[in-house]
Parts: C-alpha cells; sequence; structure tokens
C-alpha cells in the first residue's frame, strides 16, 4: 500500500512539473486532487487494512502525498501565470520604431520650427521679442484695438468666452485671445517708444477644423511705434523679411483690407519664384485710437503692425495640403520635416 502511495505520489508530481501550461495544471488538478483521483482512490482503500498500525501508517502516507500533490500544483500555477503574464507584457509591448524601422531621434515640431526661425529672422531685422498672455481681457484682445462691444468687426472672430469674472469685473469679459494683437497694447503700455517688437504665440478661435483652420493656432505679430513711421517702413519690412526668410526669388504685395485696429490697412501676400501668390495675414498703420488705447500721442507716434499665422506659412512653405495634418502626431508626417 506504502509503496502503491509513493508511486502515486511521484507519477503525480512528475506530470505536475511538466505541465506546460495553465490549462493543464486545471486538468491536473480535476484529475490528481479531486474526489476521483488516483491518492482519493488510495485512501477509500485504507480500509481494507487488517491491521490498525498499517491503516495510520497508510493514512499518515495518503494524506502527506495529498497534501504534497496539492502544494507542487499550486507551485506550478503560480510559476506558470507569471510565465504567461511575462509573454503577454512581451506580446503587448508598443514597438515604437514599428513605423520607421529604425530608432528616431525626436526634434522640434515643424510649427515649433517655424516659430523659431520668424524670430531668428525678425532679430535679425532689428525686432525683439514679446509676448502676452493666452488668457485675455475683453479689453484687450476687443476694445483697445478700437472694437468697442457691439462692433460689428469683433463677429470675425468666433471667441471663446473663459468662466472667469475678475475682481471688480464683469461676466464674460475673460477670454482665450483671438490674435496676438493684444500684445500691441500691452507693450504699448509697458514701454517708451520706440518700440520694435514681433509677438509670437498660440490664439483661439471657435474655428471648425478643416483644410486651412484649427481652432488653435500660432501667429506671429509685429508692431513698430517711432516718430514719422510711414506705409513704405511697412512695406520695406514686409519685403526684407519676404526675402531673409523665404529667400531672394521670393515678393511681397500689400492689398487694400479692412482692419478696425489699422488705417489704411493692407493684407499682404508672397509670390513664389514660379509666379504663384500666397496669402499671409493683415497688416496696415496703428490706428490713432490704438495708440492712444496704449497711452500714446498720435501726434507725436506712428506706426504700424502686422500679424500672420504660423501654421498657414508652414504648410504653404513646405506644401502640405491640409493643415490637421501637423497636428495629428502621426511620426511619418513629423519625421519629414
Ligand atoms: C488677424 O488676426 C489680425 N490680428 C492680423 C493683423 C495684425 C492685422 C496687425 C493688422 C495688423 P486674421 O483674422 O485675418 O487677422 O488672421 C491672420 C492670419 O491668421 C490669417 O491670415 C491666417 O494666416 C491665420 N489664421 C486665421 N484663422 C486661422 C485658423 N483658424 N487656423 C489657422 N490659421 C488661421
Amino acid at each position: 500500500m506504502i509503496s502503491d502511495i509513493t508511486a502515486a505520489q511521484d507519477a503525480a508530481l512528475a506530470d505536475i512539473a511538466a505541465a506546460p501550461s495553465l490549462e493543464d495544471v486545471v486538468v491536473l488538478t480535476t484529475r490528481l486532487s479531486g474526489k476521483k483521483g488516483e491518492l482519493a482512490a488510495l485512501k477509500k482503500r485504507l480500509g481494507s487494512l487488517d491491521s490498525i498500525d498499517d491503516r495510520k501508517a497508510a493514512g499518515q502516507a495518503v494524506n502527506d502525498a495529498m497534501a504534497a500533490v496539492d502544494a507542487a500544483l499550486a507551485a506550478r500555477r503560480a510559476e506558470l501565470a507569471q510565465v504567461e503574464m511575462a509573454s503577454r507584457v512581451d506580446a503587448e509591448r508598443l514597438d515604437l520604431t514599428e513605423f520607421v524601422g529604425r530608432p528616431t531621434r525626436g526634434h522640434a515640431h515643424l510649427v515649433t520650427q517655424a516659430w523659431e526661425r520668424l524670430e531668428d529672422v525678425f532679430v535679425g531685422l532689428g525686432f525683439r521679442v514679446a509676448e502676452g498672455p493666452e488668457v485675455e481681457t475683453d479689453w484687450h484682445n476687443f476694445e483697445a484695438l478700437n472694437m468697442p462691444v457691439g462692433h460689428p468687426a469683433r463677429g470675425e472672430w468666433d471667441t471663446l468666452f473663459v468662466d472667469h469674472v475678475p475682481p471688480g469685473g464683469e461676466p464674460g469679459t475673460t477670454v482665450l485671445r483671438t490674435h496676438t494683437s493684444p500684445v500691441q497694447i500691452r507693450t504699448m503700455l509697458e514701454e517708451e517708444p520706440p518700440i520694435y517688437i514681433v509677438a509670437p504665440g498660440r490664439v483661439f478661435r471657435r474655428d471648425t477644423p478643416d483644410a486651412t483652420h484649427m481652432p488653435v493656432f500660432h501667429q506671429i505679430e509685429g508692431l513698430v511705434i517711432d516718430r514719422g513711421i510711414t506705409m513704405a517702413d511697412l512695406a520695406g519690412t514686409i519685403e526684407a523679411f519676404t526675402q531673409a526668410y523665404f529667400g531672394p526669388g521670393f515678393h511681397s504685395r500689400l492689398r487694400p483690407s479692412y482692419f478696425p485696429f489699422t488705417e489704411p490697412s493692407a493684407e499682404f501676400d508672397i509670390q513664389r519664384p514660379n509666379g504663384d501668390w500666397i496669402e499671409l495675414g493683415g497688416s496696415g498703420m496703428v490706428h490713432p485710437n490704438v495708440l492712444r488705447a496704449g497711452g500714446l500721442d498720435p501726434e507725436v507716434w506712428s506706426g504700424f503692425a502686422f500679424g500672420f499665422g504660423i501654421d498657414r506659412m508652414a504648410k504653404e512653405r513646405h506644401g502640405i495640403e491640409d493643415i490637421r495634418e501637423m497636428y495629428a502626431d502621426d511620426i511619418r508626417f513629423i519625421e519629414q520635416f
């Protein structure tokens, strides 16, 4: 009897050690430790032993064997669970080289590159870089720019309002800036002319994304305030910028337009060497009301301002069909620039 128990235990332990998967361990558990298992059958045979001592010894042996089998089953189950988890983690690991087939080094995003290059070019032309907040007051974003409450031009900019009431202020007067033009006002209020600044930054509009529009995009503002500044200075600066940024074969032109904060106002376009025109942005002579809002006397100071879309410009410069591609985070696209 004892030798049968030992043989059954040895066979069971060998099967358990050789079980290749968790499913096999489940099958073995039913076969070896259940009531219909081999050891359970041996236990039932204990009653057939004549001597009490033999029955005791065999009973002890079968109990020990059953405990050893249960312990071995539990140990094998834990071991296989760990192996299966490790192989699942391995199988589900993200292969970050999947798209390019080789490790790739990170680099600045296309829009960041354009932004930095624009700063370099304007600094080279004698401008300083200024900045302003993305969350703005209605006053800086509209009113000081010659768009009092109710001015129809406010509708040109589909505005996102922030649910914040400034101390002593009115509800609905905090906005996500719709353009970088409020930096004009902040700069005039903060420093004495002469002013030669550019202000690149993020702006927000309730625009539906399409091939040429994003609700969050980037502009760069330019502002010059000095004595005796004329429209010729604006045209000359835009042309100098065009050649410095795009290259010697490119030229610019101004077309009459309307903005409440400039008078006269002009759209400016860039001509590629192949003759095609690209619309870039708006510009004009700073309106006297804007100079006054900035604390400057229009009889003494004059100036020009311009503003254009950085994303739009990068799109045109690189021949990208759809502006949304620039924000889709597809490494195959981003890697090209
Ligand atoms: C303005 O925002 C004026 N503040 C520009 C200005 C500054 C005029 C100073 C005069 C003096 P406008 O709304 O046209 O103008 O926007 C300027 C440029 O931003 C556009 O020419 C375009 O290049 C870009 N732009 C406008 N909306 C979007 C958009 N939803 N997505 C991407 N680019 C846009």
